[in-house]
């Protein structure tokens, strides 16, 4: 469990985390894969989101995924790019979180993840948590957690009654 005081330091960021979905770049379920290619190569990403017409998270695409699909024996089919649809080749199989999510939950989730999907009550994609927004929430409080605590070890406080 997080202690009490760290707990309350990380959540005073907890809203910060989270990058909203408008922030987010993202494919659709039927968009084809020369789209998710074109998205993926402009944004830098490695890994993002797809997104049913609802706005609902479905799963992730990856450019390893695309490449995969296309890969023939030999050669690659290029056509395979503008006939296959995103939802025939994502990752299904990912974490999502609901909105409020628990910070403990995310904590552990990126230890095997990049990024976290959060999404509310409805499943309507609301954002994602990263890593890198939780490590500048954790070099915070590394650098200040004793400029606003008097910590003594325990050893010493028994030692000290
Ligand atoms: P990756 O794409 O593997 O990126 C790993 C880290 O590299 C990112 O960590 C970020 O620090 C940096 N990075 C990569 N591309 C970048 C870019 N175009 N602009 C700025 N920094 C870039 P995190 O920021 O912790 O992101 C973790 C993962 O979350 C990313 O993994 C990506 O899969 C996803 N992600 C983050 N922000 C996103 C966004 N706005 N839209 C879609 N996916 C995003």
């Amino acid at each position: 469990m997080i202690g009490k005081e760290i707990g309350e330091m990380l959540l005073e960021n907890q809203e910060n985390f989270l990058i909203p979905a408008e922030m987010v770049a993202h494919v659709q379920v039927n968009n084809h894969l020369d789209h998710a290619l074109l998205v993926l190569t402009k944004v830098g990403y490695s890994v993002i989101p797809v997104l049913d017409h609802e706005y609902k998270i479905k799963g992730l695409i990856s450019m390893p995924m695309i490449i995969d699909a296309i890969m023939g024996l030999e050669k690659f089919d290029y056509d395979k790019l503008s006939d296959t649809c995103v939802h025939e080749v994502m990752q299904t199989d990912f974490a999502t979180i609901n909105n409020p999510y628990d910070l403990e939950e995310v904590l552990h989730l990126l230890v095997n993840h990049a990024f976290i999907c959060v999404a509310s009550e409805d499943g309507s994609f609301t954002g994602i948590v990263t890593r890198s927004e939780i490590l500048k929430g954790t070099n915070r409080i590394a650098h200040e957690f004793e400029n606003e605590f008097d910590v003594i070890k325990k050893e010493n406080m028994k030692k000290s009654h």
